[in-house]
């Protein structure tokens, strides 16, 4: 059968509008339970991940608890005084080194995010092989910029050591990472500092250049102070108590066997 109508030669232009029927599907019916499910434990069970929160007493981001792991997040981003991209808090250092504010966030130099975590997975300690990585924001093709790396052991009074310095291999966003050993002998909190600078004229690797565009963060980070909190001390701890209570049955029973004018019997199991 012929359709009755011609087709018309021009198709339209516009696709019809969408479907209007409401779906078809049941809606929920169940009611939701009563109780609700177990409640989260209190606390985390894997605390190798600290993420760091901002301490106003050191005026930088610090991880208070013991882990693997101290990660800034978004403490640190952007630069103090930096258009478009203040830093929270800035200028997030220990001391009072300043950031730069000259420029404008993500087309001149800052640096985003500090990373600082042990080599082998373990919690940071003195003898720790520590790495930072340092997210920062490159200015143009990143050949002006460089990231000095430092360390000082002592927070409350830092004197920075140079650990290495790196130069972005791009512009825009890079990771540029460094490592050094946790001295011994210093305090239980230490600290990092990343220096992202800008090279002009005078650009000297001091810890503090104060160019500028020159973006400076500190990390500061609790250590694991050794023979505390291992599982080996624990076992020595009771393994120790243990043999002192038995010491004691001894000489109770030694005394005893005094008293009462009863042999004494060498190697006798007090239990
Ligand atoms: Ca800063
Ligand atoms: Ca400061
Ligand atoms: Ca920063």
């Amino acid at each position: 059968m012929a359709p009755s109508q011609k087709p018309t030669s021009i198709p339209t232009l516009v696709p019809t509008p969408a479907l209007t029927q409401k779906p078809t599907a049941t809606p929920p019916t169940q009611k939701p339970s009563n109780k609700p499910t177990i409640p989260p434990t209190k606390n985390p069970t894997n605390t190798s991940g600290n993420t760091a929160s901002y301490d106003s007493q050191f005026g930088a981001p610090k991880c208070s608890s013991v882990g693997s792991v101290c990660d800034t997040g978004t403490l640190v981003n952007g630069r103090a005084g930096l258009s478009g991209g203040q830093e929270p808090n800035g200028s997030n250092t220990i001391d009072t080194c300043n950031d730069g504010s000259s420029g404008s966030y993500h087309s001149d130099e800052s640096i985003d995010r500090v990373v600082v975590k042990t080599a082998d997975g373990s919690d940071f300690k003195a003898g720790s092989l520590v790495t930072i990585d340092a997210t920062v924001y490159a200015y143009d093709d990143g050949s002006s910029d460089y990231a000095d790396f430092y360390y000082t052991s002592d927070v409350n009074n830092p004197v920075w050591s140079h650990i290495g310095t790196k130069q972005p291999t791009g512009g825009g966003i890079q990771i540029l990472s460094s490592q050094y050993v946790v001295p011994s002998g210093g305090s239980v909190t230490q600290a990092v500092r990343v220096v992202f600078k800008y090279v002009d004229s005078n650009s000297a690797t001091v810890a503090c250049p104060g160019g500028a565009y020159d973006d400076v963060d500190d990390v500061v980070f609790t250590l694991s102070m050794g023979g505390v909190v291992s599982g080996h001390d624990h076992i020595n701890v009771a393994w120790m108590k243990r043999s002192i209570h038995l010491i004691h049955l001894h000489r109770k029973n030694l005394f005893l066997r005094i008293a009462a004018n009863m042999p004494l019997i060498a190697d006798e199991d007090p239990n």
